[in-house]
């Protein structure tokens, strides 16, 4: 029976699962979340998880939700082929701990910009409020551009992958409504070649967030 996966078109936490369920290929079928229609508050979705977020799969009798719960499921329930969390014990921590850092530090570094920039009236858009955002996302994406040394986050692709790249490509999307803004420019020489690498993955094209190829 196929995984249901029901996504939000854009969610970078989606885009994640969206990448895992590619890379190890059991049969799933998408669920399209659309929050303006506020499908997400629905008491069929609330059932399946009362926080009313995405991505949420189900596989079976089984509903999971948080992205980096459902890799590791994904990871271990279909164990055949490659892995998202791969290596020895010293490696698989450092995918973890990798994980874990996107979702701490980028995504609170991310979230007050997103929040200024995507998700405010342009009219209202505070100059003061996005410079600080910026060079607090700015600072935070350096760490990773100085800790950088393989072809993927942590040597060979992983979970890390999927979990930054969603959030930076998120990130760059501003960029489309504030020119200026230059979030381009925070990415740095290896950031930027990880992401084309990420981009040239033979099912990267299958999981861009659909609303972004209609523009
Ligand atoms: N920690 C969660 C975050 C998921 C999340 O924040 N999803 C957002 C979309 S990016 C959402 O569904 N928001 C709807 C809401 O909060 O009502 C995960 O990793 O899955």
């Amino acid at each position: 029976m196929a995984i249901t996966f029901y996504y939000g078109s854009g969610s970078p936490y989606a885009w994640r699962v969206w990448f895992a369920l590619e890379f190890k290929s059991p049969p799933y079928e998408l669920k399209a979340i659309s929050f303006s229609e506020g499908d997400h508050k629905k008491p069929e979705f609330l059932k399946l998880n009362p926080r009313h977020r995405v991505p949420l799969i189900v596989d079976g009798d089984f509903a999971i939700y948080e992205s980096a719960a459902i890799v590791e499921y994904l990871d271990e329930q279909y164990s055949a082929g490659p892995k998202l969390i791969p290596g020895s014990a010293r490696q698989r921590a450092v995918i973890r701990r990798l994980v874990r850092e996107a979702d701490a530090y980028v995504a609170k570094a991310m979230d007050p910009l997103l929040e200024l920039i995507l998700f405010t009236k342009r009219e209202k858009w505070d100059p003061e409020a996005i410079s600080a955002a910026y060079g607090k996302l700015g600072r935070e994406l350096g760490k990773w551009e100085s800790a950088f040394t393989g072809d993927y986050l942590a040597g060979e692709l992983s979970a890390a992958d999927f979990t930054l790249y969603p959030m930076l490509a998120l990130c760059l999307r501003m960029d489309i409504r504030k020119p200026d803004l230059n979030v381009a420019g925070l990415i740095g020489p290896r950031l930027g070649a990880w992401m084309k690498r990420v981009e040239a993955l033979p099912y990267f094209e299958r999981t861009i967030p659909p609303h972004w190829k209609q523009k």
